[in-house]
């Protein structure tokens, strides 16, 4: 009896030890301009509102120097372990690039992420980078003047809804520990009890 919920004991706090919680598979698109910034306003695709209109097929061109924050409503994006965990739409094939920023303080201060990259949806890992604050903000910067429309032709920023952390290895600690010693207490109990008998 004692043994058997021992045993749970060690095998509940092992569980958390172990950790890697799965993140949930939905995604969340950034929806709010924090903040933007065009550098070039000769040139045309400017609307901010395609950014964040949750279509792919619509865009905003960011030539070099040009950027815009995006948030999230609500949700925060972490590290989700082993998985990518914040995407980059650019729309028709330019060859353009940007820089990807991310923020835990909804733009004050920012963190370089990776490079995004002309016509596809860049996947990045915030694990590249240890990130393990949430992210809610992120920053694209124009790097060039590609394509017809000058610039990255941003259409989405998308991240993984409210993924979660790994439990922290402190956190299934006392239970194990507290388990062993149960392990040990019942040991005793039980070579005490054989010399009586
Ligand atoms: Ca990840
Ligand atoms: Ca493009
Ligand atoms: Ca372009």
């Amino acid at each position: 009896m004692f043994t058997k919920l021992i045993a749970g004991m060690i095998a509940a706090s092992l569980t958390v030890i172990g950790g890697s919680q799965v993140a949930r598979a939905a995604t969340v698109d950034a929806t709010i301009v924090i903040e933007s910034f065009d550098s070039d306003t000769d040139s045309p695709f400017r609307d901010t509102s395609n950014a964040v209109d949750g279509n792919v097929t619509t865009f905003l061109s960011l030539p070099t120097g040009s950027f815009i924050t995006l948030g999230f409503s609500g949700v925060r994006v972490f590290d989700a372990v082993g998985q990518d965990d914040l995407f980059i739409g650019e729309v028709g094939n330019g060859g353009e690039d940007a820089n990807v920023f991310v923020s835990s303080d909804n733009g004050s201060s920012f963190t370089f992420l990776a490079r995004a990259f002309g016509n596809q949806i860049t996947n990045l890992d915030l694990a590249d980078i240890g990130f393990t604050a949430g992210v809610n903000a992120v920053k694209i910067v124009g790097l060039d003047r590609g394509g017809s429309a000058p610039g990255f032709d941003l259409s989405v920023v998308r991240g993984l809804e409210n993924s979660v952390q790994p439990v922290p290895l402190p956190a299934g600690m006392p239970l194990l520990i507290g388990a062993l010693a149960g392990l040990g207490w019942v040991a005793r109990r039980r070579s005490s009890g054989h010399r009586r008998s």
